[in-house]
């Protein structure tokens, strides 16, 4: 019999549409793992709607939460945490993981710094010192921040392969994060082309750079940062044991995850303009719900192991 798998998962809960958890525990569910969510906030739907209704959950109760939860002692193999609107929530959401991490070193940590992308911040803006802090506390396992968010924890802009180096370089040795991967980036005389780059510290070896390249798509999608951290948290805890560090288990994942993410974009690009539009446009509620992420639709392609993309390296 498969070893259980246990996850809590902190981020955001939307009614309609797939971001946050919504995004996160069914394909971790697919894979085998008992998923415990906790939800951020209760919207209706994303941001990126133009208008959103619902309720943010407070940092006493997600204490509270927490505190019902470890009274309880329930062992979690894995942390995930994404989108929290605000300072209050995501100081909390630190607190509660370095509280796990002390308690129980083996239980790793992907930290998604959600905070926004292309230059729009959708969490409100004194989120971003407090993940500056979350990013130096020595608990964070993985972090997956996508170029934007890099480039707002490190001050660094990111806008040539020099710069990538320098992004990864201060995860690794100031925050001293093991694992990092930029989910997806693009220089501005290659527009039509994403990277998502990663580097993992091995110990006694020279830390290797590796990036896919892969096409941009002509439309914008919400919840692809979400659904990708879920995944690679699942593909990277089972590589991790099944291959050595020299392997280099974060490469490997990394490209199983983004080759499933061509396929689910692609299978909702397909839907998309089947409903008649040419892609999601930011603060058009029928466009963007058109534009939201097929992820039930694409059950059978979340599991599989295929690699699509050739890795390079810097
Ligand atoms: N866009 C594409 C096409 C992707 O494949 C991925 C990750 O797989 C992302 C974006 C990552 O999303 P974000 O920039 O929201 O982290
Ligand atoms: O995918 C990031 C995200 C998560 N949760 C909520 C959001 C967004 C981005 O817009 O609005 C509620």
């Amino acid at each position: 019999m498969e070893e259980d798998k246990r996850i809590l998962s902190i981020q955001s809960h939307v009614v309609h549409g797939y971001v946050g958890n919504r995004s996160a525990t069914f394909p971790l569910q697919l894979q085998g793992w008992d998923v415990d969510a906790i939800n951020t906030v209760q919207f209706s739907n994303h941001t990126g709607y133009g208008s959103v209704k619902g309720t943010k959950t407070t940092s006493e109760e997600l204490s509270s939460i927490y505190e019902g939860i470890k009274q309880a002692k329930f062992p979690y193999d894995a942390l995930l945490t994404g989108y929290a609107p605000g300072q209050d929530g995501v100081d909390t959401i630190g607190k509660i993981c370095t509280d796990i991490r002390q308690n129980n070193p083996e239980c790793s940590w992907t930290c998604d710094p959600v905070m926004g992308d292309h230059g729009r911040l959708y969490v409100d803006e004194s989120v971003i010192g407090v993940y500056k802090k979350i990013v130096l506390s020595g608990y964070v396992t993985l972090i997956t921040p996508n170029q934007f968010e890099a480039e707002l924890l490190t001050g660094i802009k990111v806008d040539s392969w020099e710069k990538v180096k320098s992004v990864i370089d201060y995860f690794h040795k100031v925050c001293k994060i093991p694992n990092v991967v930029i989910s997806s980036l693009s220089f501005k005389d290659t527009p039509r082309f994403i990277y998502s780059v990663g580097s993992s510290l091995v110990e006694g070896a020279e830390n290797k750079v590796f990036y896919y390249k892969f096409p941009s798509i002509d439309s914008y999608f919400t919840g692809t940062g979400d659904l990708f951290a879920a995944l690679l948290t699942d593909r990277f805890y089972t590589y991790s044991k099944t291959l050595t560090a020299a392997d280099l288990p974060l490469k490997v994942s990394l490209g199983e995850v983004l080759s499933v993410m061509t396929k689910v974009l692609e299978r909702t690009m397909v839907a998309v303009k089947k409903a008649g539009f040419t892609g999601g446009v930011v603060g058009d509620a029928k466009s963007m719900s058109a534009a939201e992420l097929r992820v039930i639709k694409c059950k059978d392609l979340l599991g599989s192991n295929e690699q699509t993309h050739e890795v390079h390296y810097i």
